[in-house]
């Protein structure tokens, strides 16, 4: 995949491209399994585990504050791409809605169509990541998670679950879709902590 879209960074962009990293102005689309199409009207994510229940529906997302923000993700599969802009709710702002049971410690997303992942609340509670429904100013793709996903930068993009409709607090770590099959339990691009055998 070199060559023709991708270009090795010159310099590391001032620390910005984790090690092993190439630059692409492309958005790729990375999915296992088919492309999710539903309505806004029909997202639902839904809070469960070591958390009181509880469903947002789009128009509860709509009516917490909305943030834009640009940074830099980055892909397993070697691409990064700089200053992409995001809009959605902060997950900042949806824990002060969340009543999280003692024990608490870490957390899974649930997409439609099954696709999961694991974070640590450290990881998740960071005032960057967002519920996305905007990208660049238009409503998010559905081939890029739209009507929403997680978008958490400062990890591997695996760790961004597309089509968000769950999150499950736990009191464990326990490995999502990938990272059962070999992916690394936490993704620091900057760590490169692409593969649990690495
Ligand atoms: N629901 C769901 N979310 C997902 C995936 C997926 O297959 N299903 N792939 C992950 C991977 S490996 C990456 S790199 C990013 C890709 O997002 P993009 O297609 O918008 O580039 O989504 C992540 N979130
Ligand atoms: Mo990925």
């Amino acid at each position: 995949m070199l060559g023709k879209f991708f270009k090795k960074p010159a310099d590391d962009m001032g620390g910005r491209v984790p090690p092993g990293q190439s630059l692409t102005t492309r958005f790729p689309v990375l999915t296992y399994g088919p492309t999710q199409h539903y309505a806004p009207q029909e997202v639902a994510v839904r809070i469960f585990g070591l958390a009181e229940e509880h469903t947002f529906t789009w128009a509860d997302l709509l009516a917490l504050p909305q943030t834009t923000l640009t940074y830099d993700i980055h892909c397993v599969t070697h691409w990064s791409k700089l200053d992409t802009t995001w809009t959605g709710v902060r997950v900042t702002d949806l824990i002060t809605h969340l009543r999280l049971k003692p024990g608490a410690t870490h957390v899974m997303q649930h997409s439609v169509g099954g696709y999961t992942t694991n974070l640590s609340l450290d990881d998740f509670v960071r005032p960057e990541n967002l519920l996305a429904h905007t990208f660049g100013g238009q409503p998010l793709d559905a081939e890029h998670g739209g009507p929403l996903r997680l978008v958490v930068p400062h990890l591997y993009f695996w760790k961004s679950a597309k089509w968000l409709s769950g999150l499950e607090f736990m009191d464990a770590d326990r490995p999502g879709f990938w990272e059962r099959n070999g992916y690394h339990m936490r993704g620091d691009p900057f760590q490169e902590e692409r593969y649990d055998d690495d």
